[in-house]
């Protein structure tokens, strides 16, 4: 095989065997790598109802056949376990060293399963492998981890940690690396600390096989130049993400108090050109020249990496209106593993709860002492923490009281940070995300509001929303490509297929990608299917009741809000679309032609 290595390692952290296993080009062309490995793997190894706490759990780190090679945007790494947030799939893709390293060490991916009898880390160092004891890293924040790791191993290595989130099962727990680099939102953090793997650390020497090694080379230094040329790239570099606030602001999707509004009094306090003034330094992932994490110094004077989810959902969203004082909040999620956006909603949707007494609290909006209190608790599972640190979900289930109005979540994963109450494109990808209420398969936003067409409920919205998840959810998310070339300075997609042709000499074509989209969204569909069985129904796929209930106050679209009636009636437009029935479960028909006959019949046991 040219491009994949062919290997994964496999680490059973019960019985420490360590060992390589081979698998098929067939396999390989038919998943491509990260998300559809990830998913393949989970249906074919995980047993259906496996507690995902439970050493039985799989914790996966996977590459694709695109990663670590000197191409643009490749530094990145899909981390994927059944969820301990949303009991369904979930994953997340982080940029780190770690990625190219693993590839260079020899293996696609790595496949945890079982628990280690104490806290541990693994070491990689091309074909070395070893389990070590590390009980004096346990407690120890993600900074401290990866640093104490360095000056062990040497700055050249990938770090992936947890903080003290992960290892109390905080169950947004996210992953770390290289202090400004996050990924696993669904708790794969929690996963890694419920096994009692505080760190993996991965060093690799060896290039990974490629099919034309010139032609990867011409067409590596090629996309960088194209990229470098692109309009947008001097503004992109200055400001990454960060210029969304103002673009939300503008249009009302700015996420306030708990998502309860769309504008906020302070945006300017907190936005891209604030930040620009502060920023003392920039940070990114290997492989990319439009690097985009932005440093300022926090209310502390120390480092902190601002990108636009972590900045709404711990500024606006909870109403504090200093971009310090956000940096901070944003640090301490860092150093604690904590995933921003789950967090940010957690204390909006603490805050309410408090100012409305549905709880014995003095938490206000605009609480920054409070705030960080909370994080802190959240990350112990002590205080108030035990009970916020569940997610909104499960926390409004507790609390009762009409509190799940305003729980701001899908399938218990916490909404980022893009206020809805007008986008019913939006609230449609947001419903069907493989993982629950998060942006990254189909970020359609910006195509609603600059098509003017946000009062539209009709099938162009399903459309959208599927072409979209079909590059992003299903291309990036398998190629393990970062998106960002793509979506923010227009870098052609038509790139990718000459990439995979240079690194592993099969010709895909852009709709063969778009097939293995929906291959792999009908699968993580089936798995959702499997583990929630009788209890599935396609209320799993709205918005937030609040979006539908509670008409905004404020801005030019205050009374606004979306309708059910209509958002159900695209729901139903777009299962048609992906060929699936009326409780959104895939068809035999569609399983067929995507080539999931042995997991239809599976399936079909349960239907
Ligand atoms: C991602 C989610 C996002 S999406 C952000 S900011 W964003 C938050 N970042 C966090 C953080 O930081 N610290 C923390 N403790 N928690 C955080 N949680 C949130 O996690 C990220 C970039 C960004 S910045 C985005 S959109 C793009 N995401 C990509 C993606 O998902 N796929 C892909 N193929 N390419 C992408 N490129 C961009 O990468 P999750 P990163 Mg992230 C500090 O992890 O679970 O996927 O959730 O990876 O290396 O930090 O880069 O405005
Ligand atoms: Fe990482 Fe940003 Fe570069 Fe994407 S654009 S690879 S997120 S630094």
């Amino acid at each position: 095989m040219k491009g994949w290595n062919g290997r994964f390692l496999r680490v059973n952290l019960t019985t420490k065997k360590i060992f390589q296993q081979n698998y098929s080009e067939e396999f390989a062309k038919k998943w491509l790598g990260g998300r559809g490995f990830a998913i393949k793997l989970l249906w074919d190894e995980l047993a259906s109802g496996t507690d995902p706490l439970s050493p039985d759990n799989m914790l996966m780190f996977l590459t694709g056949p695109y990663s670590g090679y000197a191409i643009p945007n490749s530094g990145k790494l899909v981390v994927a376990a059944k969820s301990p947030l949303t009991g369904g799939y979930g994953d997340g893709n982080l940029g780190s060293a770690a990625g190219p390293n693993l590839r260079k060490a020899g293996y696609d991916a790595i496949i945890f399963t079982g628990k280690i009898d104490k806290p541990s880390y693994l070491l990689i160092d091309n074909e070395t492998t070893e389990l070590i004891y590390a009980k004096e890293l346990w407690g120890l924040n993600c900074y401290e981890t990866e640093k104490i790791l360095k000056n062990k191993y040497g700055a050249a290595i990938g770090v992936l940690s947890i903080g003290p989130s992960g290892e109390n099962l905080t169950r947004f727990a996210t992953i770390i690396s290289q202090e400004g680099r996050a990924g696993g939102r669904p708790g794969m953090g929690a996963v890694m600390g419920s096994k009692n793997l505080k760190a993996i650390v991965i060093h690799g020497s060896k290039e990974p096989p490629v099919a034309d090694k010139e032609a990867l080379s011409k067409l590596g230094k090629e996309g960088y130049a194209s990229i470098q040329k692109r309009d947008n790239y001097g503004f992109w570099k200055r400001q990454g993400t960060m210029a969304t606030v103002e673009w939300c602001q503008t249009a009302s999707t700015l996420p306030t108090h708990n998502f309860s509004e769309g504008i906020f009094e302070c945006s300017k306090e907190i936005d891209g050109n604030t930040m620009e003034k502060q920023t003392i330094k920039q940070r990114g992932c290997p492989n990319c020249n439009m690097i985009c994490g932005n440093v300022i110094l926090d209310t502390n004077g120390e480092e902190s990496e601002l990108d636009y989810e972590n900045v709404v959902m711990l500024g606006s969203n909870i109403g504090v209106g200093d971009l310090k004082q956000v940096a901070t909040l944003n640090r301490i999620c860092d150093m604690l593993g904590l995933d921003t956006i789950s967090a940010g909603s957690s204390l909006g949707f603490a805050m309410e709860c408090s100012e409305k007494k549905l709880i014995n609290s003095d938490l206000t909006f605009g609480d920054f002492d409070g705030a960080q209190r909370l994080l802190h608790e959240m990350a112990q599972m002590k205080g108030e923490g035990a009970l916020f640190g569940l997610g909104v979900k499960a926390a409004s289930e507790k609390i009762g009281k009409g509190s799940s109005d305003f729980a701001m979540h899908v399938k218990g994963l916490e909404c980022s940070a893009y206020d809805c109450h007008l986008c019913p494109g939006m609230s449609l990808s947001f419903g069907t995300s493989p993982i629950g209420a998060h942006h990254k398969d189909a970020w359609v936003i910006s195509w609603e509001i600059s098509s003017g067409t946000r009062e539209d409920y009709g099938p162009s919205k399903a459309d959208k929303v599927i072409e979209f998840q079909r590059i992003r959810g299903g291309m990036y998310e398998s190629l393990v490509a970062c998106r960002f070339p793509w979506i923010e300075l227009g870098f052609e997609n038509e790139w990718f297929p000459k990439y995979i042709k240079a690194t592993t000499g099969v010709d895909y074509s852009l709709n063969d990608m778009w097939v293995l989209g929906d291959r792999i969204y009908s699968l993580i569909r089936a798995f959702w299917v499997r583990e929630y069985g009788g209890k599935w129904n396609r209320s799993m796929d709205y918005p937030p009741t609040r979006w539908f209930k509670e008409p905004l106050t404020k801005g030019p679209l205050t009374g606004k809000h979306l309708d059910l009636n209509k958002y159900d009636n695209l729901l139903t437009e777009y299962y048609t679309k992906r060929g699936w029935n009326n409780k959104g479960v895939p068809t035999k028909e569609t399983m067929i032609k995507l080539g999931l006959e042995k997991e239809y019949l599976e399936l079909n046991k349960i239907l």
